[in-house]
């Protein structure tokens, strides 16, 4: 099964996970807990993405990391339902609009974000206006490419609709209202939440705050061409309720078991969860063992992860 490494947040990995729910994929959620910077120092990690960063997709041998480079390789890969455009003509308007997204309109939401989750004292006014303006500035832009018509590009919902998703979301919380004179944008808008794919991603919410007061929001980061970058640090810093336990959880799944097929322990928990029994269930389901150490090194490991299921 294809795996996700995945931070909640994080819009990059939205956009990835709505193109696998629009194309009915089945995946294996690995949350990275972004807020503690081990992902940084994890070798593993890096192993797959060298840059340290969520979304990561593993499907079978390959490894792919960027989110519109991995919903090229979903595209390509898995065709129906298609997200892309026929003509050479559609696709470069696609991707066209995911560069404005990704290097314009998300990091604006973002550096909204990061201001908003200062406290009010030290809220710089003049910057949050200004990113404001350029989000408002965006949709105006938006309604244009619209034009009338339901969709993005070609009036077909595609990989450039999908880009918006993320920021288009949370533009309430962002305190950025849409002109109601954009008619073509809010109908879009509306159309887009319809979609289960979307409404799925709502649901997935948000980690919530804990009750001990916890971190607030920290800035949704985004690789941006911009004259200023969001405070270095994962897109959303806000807590579950316990998070020590989620942190060394997570950080523990992604730990390499099976060195000779590169087989991680959260993979082999998710066998077990799912109902493998013994060792020799356990390979079925995930490989693990079948290399050349022939289990010698495994083998223990797992049949302890055994023993200790709940
Ligand atoms: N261009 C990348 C950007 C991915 C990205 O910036 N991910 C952030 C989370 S929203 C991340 O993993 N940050 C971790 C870090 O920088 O340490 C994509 O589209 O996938």
């Amino acid at each position: 099964m294809m795996e996700l490494y995945d931070y909640p947040d994080c819009p990059f990995a939205q956009k990835v996970r709505v193109v696998l729910a629009e194309k009915e994929l089945e995946y294996n959620k690995i949350f990275v807990d972004l807020r503690t910077g081990e992902h940084r120092q994890n070798a593993d990690f890096l192993k797959l993405n060298p840059y340290g960063k969520v979304p990561v997709l593993i499907d079978d041998e390959v490894v792919v990391y960027d989110s519109t480079i991995i919903n090229e390789y979903l595209e390509e890969e898995y065709p129906h339902p298609a997200l892309m455009p026929e003509d050479s003509g559609g696709r470069a308007r696609v991707r066209t609009l995911e560069d404005y997204c990704d290097n314009s309109f998300l990091p604006s939401a973002g550096f909204v974000q990061a201001e908003l989750s200062k406290p009010q004292a030290e809220q710089d006014a003049e910057r949050l206006q200004r990113y404001r303006n350029e989000l408002a500035r965006g949709l105006k832009r938006l309604e244009q490419f619209l034009g009338g018509k339901e969709y993005l590009v070609g009036g077909q919902f595609s990989l450039a609709d999908i880009a918006f998703i993320p920021a288009l979301l949370i533009l309430p919380r962002l305190g950025v209202d849409v002109d109601p004179g954009l008619r073509g944008v809010t109908a879009w808008i509306n159309r887009l939440k319809q979609r289960p794919s979307v409404k799925v991603l709502e649901g997935e919410g948000r980690i919530r705050q804990s009750s001990s007061g916890g971190r607030a929001s920290a800035a949704l980061r985004a690789t941006t061409q911009h004259d200023e970058r969001p405070a270095p640090g994962p897109c959303d810093a806000a807590v579950t309720d316990d998070e020590d336990a989620l942190r060394r959880s997570i950080i523990d799944s992604y730990r390499i078991v099976c060195i000779c097929n590169k087989i991680r322990k959260g993979v082999i928990e998710k066998a077990i969860r799912g109902g493998a029994q013994s060792f020799a269930d356990v390979q079925r389901r995930t490989r693990a063992g079948t290399g050349d150490c022939k289990a010698e090194r495994c083998g223990p490991v797992i049949r302890d992860m055994l023993a200790k299921k709940p």
